[in-house]
């Protein structure tokens, strides 16, 4: 019998990883506004700072802890401690991440390995940090932060696309070794989002005119718009619930449309 409670995360715990402000943030407001207690992290105790006065700012009793996910020692630490001080894990989400827009045989080989190593191993190193405390509880769900560029490849971003494709495929793998205890692992692919992240492509030009790519984009999109953190919430809640316990290994691209859309004609 179906149950709208069954969208609610009440008594949960949830880690948002580089989740001080963007999309992290933005997803971790909703969990908090469902029911679900919040930890998020941060590599440096200023922005951890900052973000814990943003989520007190929005009423939101958030802990914090300072991680940087590619560090495996860390990423142990801090999950023993939020095990030991909220509880075990229930929801994890793989966040935090970065990008670097370069040519690629312009790019060193240690730039498209630090890419890498923030944008899938540490994926991997959280999710086996999180997952026995999630087999003992019988239930987990993990959701992967990936992109359009798990899809699609561009200029400049061989690097962030190769992460973000193989993000993709350890997602599915994901779900397909951990499935029988009950853990749900899943995909989100935001489109072009509104976030410090994004923020180069949408800089205003010196005549005052919008950036190309922003132009680009707004035309590549059917809701001919970016996006921004908040149109992930909803996507993050579901994926996060026990509304979504027989959705495994799938990928929800939430990008306006741009993946269904050959782009609007030039005017
Ligand atoms: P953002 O504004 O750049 O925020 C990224 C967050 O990740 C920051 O809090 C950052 O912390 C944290 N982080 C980076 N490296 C870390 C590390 N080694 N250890 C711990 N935290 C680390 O990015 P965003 O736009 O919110 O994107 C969030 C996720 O969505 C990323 O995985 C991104 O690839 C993905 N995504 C973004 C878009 C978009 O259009 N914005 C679209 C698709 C997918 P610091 O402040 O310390 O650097
Ligand atoms: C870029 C953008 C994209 C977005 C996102 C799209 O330079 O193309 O940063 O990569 O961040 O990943 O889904």
């Amino acid at each position: 019998m179906f149950d709208p409670k069954d969208f609610r995360l009440d008594g949960k715990v949830a880690l948002i990883t580089g989740a001080s402000y963007g999309i992290g943030f933005g997803i971790a407001s909703a969990y908090a506004a469902a029911g679900a207690t919040i930890c998020f992290n941060d590599r440096s105790q200023d922005k951890l700072e900052a973000g814990l006065k943003s989520y007190a700012e929005a009423g939101i009793p958030a802990h914090g802890y300072i991680c940087d996910v590619t560090d495996e020692e860390q990423v142990k630490a801090m999950v023993a401690k939020i095990e030991e001080e909220v509880g075990t894990i229930d929801i994890l989400v793989n966040n935090a991440g970065m990008i670097k827009r370069i040519p690629m045989v312009e790019m060193s080989a240690a730039d498209f390995r630090a890419v890498v190593d923030v944008d899938l191993n540490a994926p991997f190193i959280v999710s086996k940090a999180v997952i026995p405390g999630m087999i003992k509880k019988g239930h987990g769900k993990i959701i992967n932060i990936c992109s359009m560029m798990s899809e699609l490849g561009r200029e400049t971003v061989s690097a962030y696309a190769a992460a973000k494709g193989g993000l993709k495929m350890l997602t599915k793998n994901i779900c397909s070794e951990y499935g029988e205890y009950n853990i749900q692992c899943n995909g989100i692919g935001p489109g072009y989002i509104a976030t410090p992240q994004t923020a180069p492509l949408r800089e205003r030009q010196a005549d005052g005119s919008r950036h190309p790519f922003d132009q680009f984009i707004v035309a590549k999109t059917p809701a001919a718009r970016w996006g921004t953190p908040e149109d992930l919430q909803g996507p993050a809640v579901f994926l996060a619930s026990d509304a979504s316990n027989f959705v495994n290994g799938h990928i929800l691209y939430v990008d306006g449309g741009i993946l269904a859309y050959i782009g609007k004609q030039p005017q």
